[in-house]
């Protein structure tokens, strides 16, 4: 089965060359960095480092992740965030249950190993991390314990959920429908750590904090009784 990593970046040039070195060679037949509209040097930077380069004008995390599925016919898609929070190292790891027939889509959760430090995420985000994963083990008998930005899914099983969030509840549209479809999810620990450079658009900002929460919720509640 061929990969593709995904990777949405909004102003993350500083970052995007070691995101982009940090990943295992071999893994992954392309590497697209989606370009949601970067006023900075992100898109020159991904493409010095040997990603191919797409750009989404609309901006929204979901915007550019569909943009890059759309962009791919790889068999599985793997996504990353710009601001290596995430280890790309592990990707090996997190492709192999769907490579062995073992899921569908592999999620993965910083809080599994349980030594996520206070520094790492604010309370406010591991609280309404928590809060999501509490609603979807209720609401669609799921176990998950965390919404990560690094996740992989295979290709059919993606373009079949018909996805419409397009802006910050696209990781929770997937992981709902995927399950109300019967489809296999599963966990793995990941680790992660503070971004290496440049501004947060989401956790660390009121806004993207308070807009994050409620279209995460609002998209948990939505499909439930669907
Ligand atoms: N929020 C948001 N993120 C986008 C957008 N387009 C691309 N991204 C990327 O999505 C990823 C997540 O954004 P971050 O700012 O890291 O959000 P976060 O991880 O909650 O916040 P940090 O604590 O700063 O890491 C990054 O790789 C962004 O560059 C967009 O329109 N909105
Ligand atoms: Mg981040």
């Amino acid at each position: 089965m061929t990969v593709c990593v995904i990777i949405p970046a909004l102003n993350e040039a500083e970052s995007i060359g070691v995101v982009l070195a940090a990943i295992p060679a071999g893994l992954a037949a392309e590497v697209i960095v989606v370009d949601n509209g970067s006023t900075d040097d992100t898109a020159a930077r991904a493409l010095a480092a040997g990603a191919r380069v797409v750009r989404e004008d609309r901006r929204g995390y979901g915007f550019a992740c569909a943009a890059g599925v759309a962009a791919t016919q790889a068999d599985i898609m793997v996504f990353l965030d710009a601001d290596l929070s995430d280890f790309p190292e592990e990707m090996a790891a997190l492709l192999a249950p769907i490579q062995s027939g073992q899921a569908d889509l592999v999620l993965g959760s910083r809080f599994l190993a349980g030594n996520l430090s206070r520094s790492v995420m604010p309370p406010q985000q591991r609280f309404g991390n928590w809060l999501a994963s509490r609603l979807m083990q209720r609401l669609y008998r799921i176990p998950v314990t965390d919404l990560s930005p690094f996740r992989a899914v295979r290709r059919d099983v993606l373009l079949a959920l018909d996805m419409r969030e397009m802006t910050y509840g696209w990781p929770t549209e997937m992981m709902v429908k995927a399950a109300r479809r019967g489809y296999r999810l599963t966990e793995i620990a990941v680790r992660y750590r503070a971004r290496y450079a440049g501004r947060s658009k989401v956790s660390g900002t009121v806004r993207g904090a308070l807009l994050a929460a409620y279209y995460i919720l609002g998209t948990t509640l939505r499909y439930a009784w669907q």
